[in-house]
Formats: structure tokens, sequence, C-alpha cells
């Protein structure tokens, strides 16, 4: 693996940080990456209870490498493109949480990547684009399945078709990120995320990654019947048990109210 790197990370290193290292292309995505990036998340060290992607240098990615676009019929376009579907696949349905931590650009294929993660941490640098409507392409990394259910069908048309970039804050309020802090914030912010994710039961993490965009995409009748089953089977695990146990006999953590200074 020569365009990635893993280590695991956090106090209980149980946290599998991932790092895109082409900063001198803004970590775009050549094939050769996209592959590796499919047997990172396929092959996460067991250790690994929760993952953060982020990128080398001063932008997380910036899309697809354009210097591969080359001719392809449309054979070869459609089998590109399933690529990318079967790498991101791995990310937001594999074994564990992924949070992506944001800067600088996070653009075309980068925000497909993004849009794949479960939470997005982002700093103050970040901005967000789709220029592929600008490069003549489409979206092909599962952006038109992912980033409408993000951010709606109506931004991400305004994105591809007037080139609209979002600056971080506008990001934030899109609901691409689900925190927004200072560059110096971004790495440490998204390990302590994914060190307290890595508390959680497996199968409740298991359950919110898997089960609960699939709910959502259900009709109300059939979510509710396979809610009942999923929170049925994560209440019967033995883990959930001692937890609920804990709480019982004043062993565990009671919810806080938030800080309202912040
Ligand atoms: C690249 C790429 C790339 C930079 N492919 N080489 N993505 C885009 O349309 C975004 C294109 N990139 C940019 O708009 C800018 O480079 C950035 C805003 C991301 C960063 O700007 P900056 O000023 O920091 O860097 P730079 O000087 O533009 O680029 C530095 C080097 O990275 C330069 O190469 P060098 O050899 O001349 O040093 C750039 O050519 C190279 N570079 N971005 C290849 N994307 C499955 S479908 C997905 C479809 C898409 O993703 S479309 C969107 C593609």
């Amino acid at each position: 693996m020569s365009e990635t790197t893993l280590e695991l990370v956090g106090k209980d290193k149980n946290v599998a940080l991932i790092t895109i290292k082409r900063a001198a292309k803004r970590n775009a995505l050549s094939d050769p990456l996209v592959e590796e990036l499919h047997d990172r998340f396929r092959n996460l060290p067991k250790e690994a209870k929760a993952a953060v992607i982020t990128g080398d240098g001063e932008h997380f990615c910036a899309g697809l490498d354009l210097g591969e676009l080359r001719e392809r019929d449309a054979a070869e376009g459609i089998l590109h493109s399933r690529r990318w579907h079967a790498a991101f696949e791995n990310i937001q349905f594999g074994p564990v949480p992924v949070i992506a931590a944001l800067k600088g650009a996070v653009v075309g294929g980068g925000l497909e990547l993004a849009s794949s993660t479960h939470i997005r941490v982002a700093d103050k640098t970040t901005f967000y684009a789709l220029p592929e409507g600008s490069r003549g392409i489409f979206v092909g990394g599962g952006g038109s399945v992912r980033i409408p259910r993000i951010i709606g069908v109506s931004k991400m048309t305004d994105m591809m078709l007037t080139g609209r970039v979002l600056n971080a804050q506008e990001g934030h309020d899109s609901g691409i990120s689900q925190y927004l802090v200072e560059p110096d914030q971004l790495l440490e912010k998204a390990i302590a995320l994914a060190s307290r994710v890595a508390e959680n039961a497996p199968l409740t993490n298991y359950s919110v990654t898997h089960a609960l965009p699939r709910i959502a995409d259900q009709t109300m009748t059939e979510g509710f019947m396979t809610e009942s089953f999923i929170s049925a089977i994560a209440q019967s695990a033995p883990e959930a048990k001692a937890r609920l146990r804990a709480f019982l006999d004043d062993k565990a953590n009671k919810v806080q109210r938030p800080d309202q200074s912040k």
C-alpha cells in the first residue's frame, strides 16, 4: 500500500486512522488509490472498532484524478464507476463506523468519498464543490445516491449546474459536516469522536451504520417491521443486558445536559 497509511490511534489504540498520501496531487483519486481504499476498509485490523479517514496536506481530496480521465467507452465507464461504488460501499457498509476529517478541497469524488462516511468533521478551511458539470462529466462514485440524502436534490442540482462552491459554514448548515472546528482541532476532534464511538456495543454500531440507512429508505410499514427485529436482536445481546444492568446499578454515565456556554 503506497498511497495511504493506516495507524492505530486513540487512547485504546482501537481507532484506525487512514490517511490519503497524495498531497502533491491534492489527494486526487487515481484508480490504484481507489483500489487501495477498497482493500484498506475490507481488511481493517481486528483491533479497530472505528476508523478516521483524512488527507495529507491542506486538502482532503480533489476528486477523480483528471490525469487518468481518458476516452472510455460506455462499458469501461460503467465498470470504472462500479469500482468506486465497491470501494465506497466498503466504507459505508463496512465493519465499523467511519469518521471523515475534512479540510480544504472536498471536491467531486472527494465529496462522494466523504458522503460514504458516517460522521464528518470539517475544519474552517473546508470547501465543497461538484465540478463534474464544468468538466463535462457526471458523478460516478455514488454521489447522486448519497449526496441528495444529505443535502437534498435541489442543493446538489445547484452545485452541479452552476459550479457553486460551499464554504465550510455553508457545508455545515447544509448538513455535510456534523462538526465544524478550528484547523488545529481537526484530527484531535475526529479521533476523540471515533474513540467515543468505539466504546459502544459493536452490535449497536453495526445496526446504526447498516440498518438505519436501509430503514430510512423503506416504506413506513416495512421500516417499523425491520426496526422491531433489529431492536430485539440488539437488546438480546449479552453486552446490552450488562450495560442496562450497569445503569440500573448506578455504575454507568448519565446523559449530561449540553454545555450551554458553547
Ligand atoms: C490534480 C487534481 C485532480 C489537483 N486530478 N491532478 N476534480 C476537480 O475538478 C478539482 C481539480 N482541482 C482543483 O480545482 C484544485 O487543484 C484544488 C482546488 C483542489 C487545489 O488547488 P491548489 O491551488 O491547492 O493546487 P493546484 O496547483 O491546482 O494543484 C496542485 C497539483 O495537483 C497540480 O499538479 P502539478 O503536477 O501541476 O503540481 C494539479 O494538476 C494536481 N491536481 N487536483 C489530477 N483532480 C467517479 S466520478 C468523480 C468525478 C470527479 O471527481 S470530477 C472533479 C475532479
